[in-house]
């Protein structure tokens, strides 16, 4: 079993289809070479202050740079995207709202071995969530084109349905291949790693993934995003970034005030109602 791939015309239907059947989906070349092009250049300087990773899961030949929003204005293109904004707020449809949970460029060294297969949701402290009840999703963006050889994303086929806590090798595996500009996105449930890089070129991909906004976020975007800067940002980008009440209360700021409140006084919502 492949992985399905669409086409950046895909409606969000076919999209939740082909997660449903098969666990995650490719959706080919969704944005531009040239929207890559300047990512890349933008992120150049920050990947390559960034230290490699200091654990087998993290990859000691892999290098995990963070603080996206606020480092690379192209890439508040990708967190925004709304076929991939929209695909994640009908997965995660059972929580009030959804909220960007980390933002990662992922750049995978020459000879980095494969990375532990395991599901995005263990991040919660491996809590046993409901069959039912998805908590994340991740969007996956080529930066560099994907392949085998290089370190594309290794998947489980269907594994998204699996009990938890399974352990896989690689050979249950196949690999989320695909062009510069593509989208692989999956749910927390998903069986998954990074895969060994045995190219002689760095693979990055853009990790951008969105949580149930009750759960604590993995990159604290308060902290990452000065506030200067978020000051600058879309409303739509606050909101998601967690300047807005999860469920009924989550996140309110003294007397019950609203979050906006702090970045754009002019938005904020009084009382707890939506
Ligand atoms: O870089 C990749 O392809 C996947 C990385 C991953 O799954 C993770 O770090 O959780
Ligand atoms: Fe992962």
């Amino acid at each position: 079993m492949n992985i399905t791939h669409l086409s950046a015309d895909a409606a969000c239907e076919d999209v939740l289809a082909a997660i449903e059947s098969g666990g995650g989906v490719v959706i080919d070349r969704l944005v531009s070479s040239d929207l890559m092009d300047g990512l890349a250049a933008e992120l150049r300087p920050w990947i390559e202050k960034t230290p490699a990773g200091m654990d087998e899961f993290e990859g000691r030949r892999t290098r995990r740079t963070g603080g996206l929003v606020a480092r690379s204005p192209k890439s508040r293109e990708l967190v925004m995207h709304p076929l991939v904004v929209g695909a994640s707020k009908r997965i995660l449809g059972r929580a009030t709202s959804i909220q960007l949970n980390a933002t990662q460029a992922i750049t995978i060294g020459p000879g980095e071995p494969a990375q532990v297969i395991h599901r995005d949701q263990w991040a919660f402290d491996m809590y046993p969530f409901a069959k039912d009840y998805q908590v994340i999703v991740n969007a996956i963006w080529a930066m560099t084109d994907f392949t085998a050889r290089n370190g594309a994303t290794r998947v489980v086929p269907g594994s998204h349905a699996f009990e938890d806590k399974l352990r896989f090798t690689e050979a249950d595996t196949v690999p989320a291949e695909m062009a510069r500009g593509s989208v692989f996105l999956y749910p927390g449930t998903t069986y998954h790693g990074g895969g060994a890089n045995r190219s002689d070129t760095n693979r990055t991909g853009i990790s951008l993934s969105y949580s149930a906004s009750w759960l604590r976020q993995e990159e604290n975007q308060y902290l990452a995003v000065p506030l200067e800067i978020a000051r600058t940002l879309p409303e739509e980008l606050l909101r998601l970034m967690g300047y807005q009440r999860g469920a009924y209360a989550l996140g309110y700021v003294d007397d019950l005030r609203d979050p906006m409140e702090f970045v754009r006084p002019d938005l904020a919502k009084r009382g707890m109602a939506r």
